[in-house]
């Protein structure tokens, strides 16, 4: 076959090949596979005599024109077929947007506040403390001793020696003492750990602490903030009892329960029928305390007390076990 020929045979099949592709991909390898045939066709021109070279050139330009032309021509519809499918897609612009879903505070922070606002009308400021503490500020600046069963190695998470994961709130009582003369008045909300886990305990939780030092406060002040807390808390004329016990940093020393929120006293499965339930512990600062923070116990007097704030909002909203809190299962976090 001559080339003129040749070129003629390779334009029509190309031509045809790329108009009938499956695919855009079969037509990319057909327009590679003529362009190769073409090229080598085009080999052949240097042994053709000079006179004829010319338009022989012309005619594969021609050639690989058509080529190109055809393949521009099958992407160019392919195109077309992709718009106008685009076009016809009925899209239904009235369907409401789906709601981004928003958070919220989680129920622990809003009891925090919550609390910490109910002192704060009262006059109480809200201070800090470290949640690595020292063993001193911790137990024995409490008048807490060595063998106190608080500082049993089943209960604190020691760091060393004489640092510990502080075990209640109450050494903030020790650090504002010993950095603010009466009057005081302070509120400590803070994670604190003990090694606890049950349904009602947790390795980590949460306390308020309080204390106030000034001249002339009693037990009855104490009692006073205690019964005001709780009916402003669950929203509820409940009052609290005051049940003697043993913390050595206070004297007298009482367990705090109120009133049951569920039944309002009269016994049910959540006070165990005894119509209470214990929320913290409480008292009159005792001397020792006063002494190891430079204050006159001659002159002043005051009270504390640390309530878990875990405990306080299972009463209030009826969770049952503590791990929810903490779990982040977004089914539960969502109903407050
Ligand atoms: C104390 O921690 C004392 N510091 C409270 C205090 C302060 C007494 C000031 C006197 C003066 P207690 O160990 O009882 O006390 O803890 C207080 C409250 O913390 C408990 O009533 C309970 O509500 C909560 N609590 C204790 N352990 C856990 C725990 N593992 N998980 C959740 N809550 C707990």
């Amino acid at each position: 076959m001559d080339l003129s020929a040749q070129l003629d045979a390779i334009e029509t099949e190309a031509t045809a090949a790329i108009a009938a592709a499956a695919s855009e991909q079969d037509a990319r390898a057909l327009h590679a596979k003529y362009k190769s045939e073409l090229a080598t066709a085009m080999k052949a021109m240097g042994k053709l005599p000079p006179g004829e070279r010319p338009a022989m050139g012309q005619r594969a330009n021609k050639a690989k024109d058509a080529l190109e032309k055809a393949f521009e021509g099958y992407l160019g519809g392919l195109r077309e077929a992709a718009e106008a499918a685009d076009l016809a897609r009925v899209v239904d612009v009235t369907l409401p947007a789906r709601p981004a879903p928003r958070g919220h505070l989680h129920l622990l922070t809003q009891v925090r506040l919550e609390a910490v606002q109910i002192f704060s009308e009262l006059g109480f400021v809200v201070a800090d403390g470290p949640q690595i503490e020292t063993d001193w500020h911790t137990f024995e600046a409490l008048a807490i001793p060595r063998d106190h069963p608080a500082r049993d190695m089943q209960d604190t998470f020691y760091l060393s020696d004489e640092i510990v994961l502080r075990t209640h709130t109450s050494p903030v009582q020790v650090r504002t003492m010993l950095t603010q003369a009466p009057p005081i008045r302070i509120v400590a909300p803070g994670h604190v750990y003990r090694r606890d886990d049950d349904p009602t305990h947790s390795p980590m939780f949460t306390q308020i602490e309080g204390l106030a030092v000034d001249e002339g406060i009693s037990f009855a002040d104490l009692k006073g903030v205690l019964i005001h807390f709780v009916s402003r808390f669950f929203q509820k004329d409940l009052t609290v009892r005051l049940r003697p016990s043993y913390f050595p940093f206070v004297e007298p020393g009482a367990e705090v329960d109120m009133q049951c929120s569920f039944c309002g006293g009269s016994g049910c499965r959540l006070c165990k029928g005894t119509g209470w339930v214990e929320i913290g512990g409480a008292g009159v600062v005792d001397p020792d305390v006063f002494a190891h923070c430079k204050i006159d116990s001659e002159k002043y007097t005051g009270f504390a007390f640390g309530m878990g704030l875990e405990r306080m909002a299972m009463l209030r909203h009826g969770v049952n076990d503590i791990k929810f809190y903490y779990e982040g299962d977004v089914r539960f976090l969502e109903q407050f």
